[in-house]
């Protein structure tokens, strides 16, 4: 639904913001700007930090692959959840975040009516058609007063944004390929997921969906 649409100052048409509940903003089309060095700087990541499989504390392999940059990186395993400054894979420090990633969380962050967003890790997430990411809260953080800026790229994916009760009801919005949610305050704890993808073909990124998210973990 549109019911709370507002068109950014300066620009017309391809980009506006879209209110999802209290503390949680759309930026439509906010990273278009930014998709090819993104996809660049994403290459460079993979590189050092391949994308995996995590396997969950109960000893699930989740479908969807991730890896991360910045001075923390999120890690799954028969432990738990938790962020970490190696790369348990390679042993070493996560790959830097660029630049770029930081300067672009940092303006979304702003729009979206949060000043002063500071992240230090990225979370980077690729789906391929069929794969799911289940209902969840993000908790794993210290610090709940920073939002979690989250960019798509590629083929579409429905994102399911419910309440702060698992049983809460649950919105879904298709989010494409340069939308920003920018997510805190009320929203914060919030619980969301990613419906399964459906096969679809993009421009730049082939079959794939990329979904990067910002953080303030400490
Ligand atoms: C995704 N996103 O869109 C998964 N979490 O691929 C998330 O789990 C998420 O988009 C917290 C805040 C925003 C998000
Ligand atoms: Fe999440």
């Amino acid at each position: 639904s549109r019911m709370n649409l507002s068109l950014f100052d300066n620009d017309s048409s391809s980009e506006w913001s879209e209110v999802l509940s209290q503390g949680a903003t759309i930026l439509r089309g906010f990273a278009n700007r930014y998709a090819h060095a993104l996809l660049d700087e994403i290459a460079q990541i993979e590189r050092a930090a391949p994308f995996r499989k995590l396997t969950t504390p109960g000893g699930y392999q989740m479908s969807v692959a991730m890896t991360c940059c910045g001075n923390l990186g999120w890690v799954s395993d028969q432990y738990g959840y938790r962020y970490s400054e190696y790369d348990p894979v390679s042993g070493r420090l996560w790959p830097l975040m660029p630049g770029i990633f930081k300067n672009m969380a940092i303006e979304a962050a702003a729009k979206a009516g949060y000043a002063d967003f500071l992240p230090d890790s990225c979370l980077i997430n690729r789906y391929l058609p069929g794969n799911k990411l289940s209902l969840h809260q993000d908790k794993d953080e210290l610090d709940y007063s920073a939002p979690i800026v989250s960019v798509s790229l590629g083929i579409p994916a429905v994102f399911l944004f419910g309440g702060s009760r698992r049983n809460d009801p649950v919105q879904r919005t298709l989010l494409m390929h340069g939308d920003v949610v920018v997510w805190g305050g009320q929203a914060r704890l919030h619980y969301h997921g990613v419906a399964t993808v459906k096969h679809n073909e993009h421009a730049l990124l082939g079959n794939q969906r990329l979904n990067l998210t910002f953080r303030k973990t400490r």
